[in-house]
Parts: C-alpha cells; structure tokens; sequence
C-alpha cells in the first residue's frame, strides 16, 4: 500500500527535525520511503501565537496498518523531545497519518484519511508535489510557501 504522513515542526532546528523524521522513517523496517515533498514554510492554523512552521509530506510503501503507522509516527514524536502538553500550541514534530491506501479507520485516537487534511493547504500543497491526482484538491494557498529546503532519503543520498 502506499501511505502518506505529514511532517511538522515549528520549535527549535525545525528543518533538522524534519530530515531526522525522515531517516527514522527510512530505519524503519515496516515500510520503505519512496517520495518526499518538498519543504513549506506555513503560517501556524489553529492554536496560540505561535511560530511558522516548515511542514512536508513523505510517501511511504508498506504492509503495516494505520495503527502501526501511529505508532511509529509517536515514536518519532518521542524521539523529538515533543512536549505534548497543549494541544494545538507549539511542536518539535508533529507526525500525522494521512492516508493509508484506500483503508478507513474511525477509532477515538485514529482516524484514516486524516479528518482534516483536505482543508489544510500545508498538507495538500506537499501531498499534491507527491502526487498530481490531489492538485485540485488544494485549498488557498495563502501562508504557504515553499522552500528551498530538500529533505533526503535513501534514494537521493
Ligand atoms: O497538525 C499538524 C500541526 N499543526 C500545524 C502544522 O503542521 N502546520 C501549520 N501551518 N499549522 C499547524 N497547526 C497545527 S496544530
């Protein structure tokens, strides 16, 4: 199945935190890295004042399911040093599960599509660059804008 997550972060070395949640993805025995957005710098939705954020999506093919995905995405969340004490405030890695295949999900922690992907243009803008099936599907851009910042992954190194 091809997978996608979102990355996010907005505390700290953010594009570095982004390129380490990426080469725990790529360590990761339970799927392969295939693609990797490129980098946006993103007005913070929702929340607190806050910083920007820089925000990018990976596909990823895998056998294992949204539950594992979300394990492995609060692994690395873990691995940031994420403080999780306020909801919508600030992060040093927010990893969410996209989209896992065609498979739904409707769990109290877990919902797969993501519940509000479709209308985050620092989600869809990335996922769109992966793949071109989403391009109009992808709100304002307003407060989005790419980098020149390129993660890399097991391919391109
Ligand atoms: O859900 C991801 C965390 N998050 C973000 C984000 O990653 N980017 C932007 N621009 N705003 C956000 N608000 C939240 S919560």
């Amino acid at each position: 199945m091809r997978a996608y997550l979102g990355l996010g972060s907005n505390l700290g070395d953010r594009g570095g935190l982004l390129q380490h949640a990426v080469d725990g993805l790529a360590r990761c025995p339970d799927l392969t890295v295939v693609a990797v957005s490129p980098v946006y710098e993103t007005e913070p939705v929702g929340g607190p004042e806050q910083p920007a954020y820089l925000n990018a999506v990976v596909a990823v093919e895998t056998g294992a399911s949204p539950r594992r995905l979300l394990e492995v995405a609060h692994e690395l969340e873990a691995d940031a040093h994420r403080v999780r004490a306020e909801r919508w405030g600030p992060r040093t890695l927010d990893v969410d599960v996209l989209l896992v295949g065609d498979l739904r999900v409707d769990e109290p922690d877990l919902v797969v599509p993501h519940p509000r992907m479709w209308e985050r243009a620092f989600v869809m803008a990335p996922l769109a660059d992966l793949d071109a099936g989403f391009a109009d599907r992808v709100p304002d851009r307003a407060g989005v804008r790419r980098t020149g910042l390129e993660l890399s992954w097991p391919e391109t190194q």
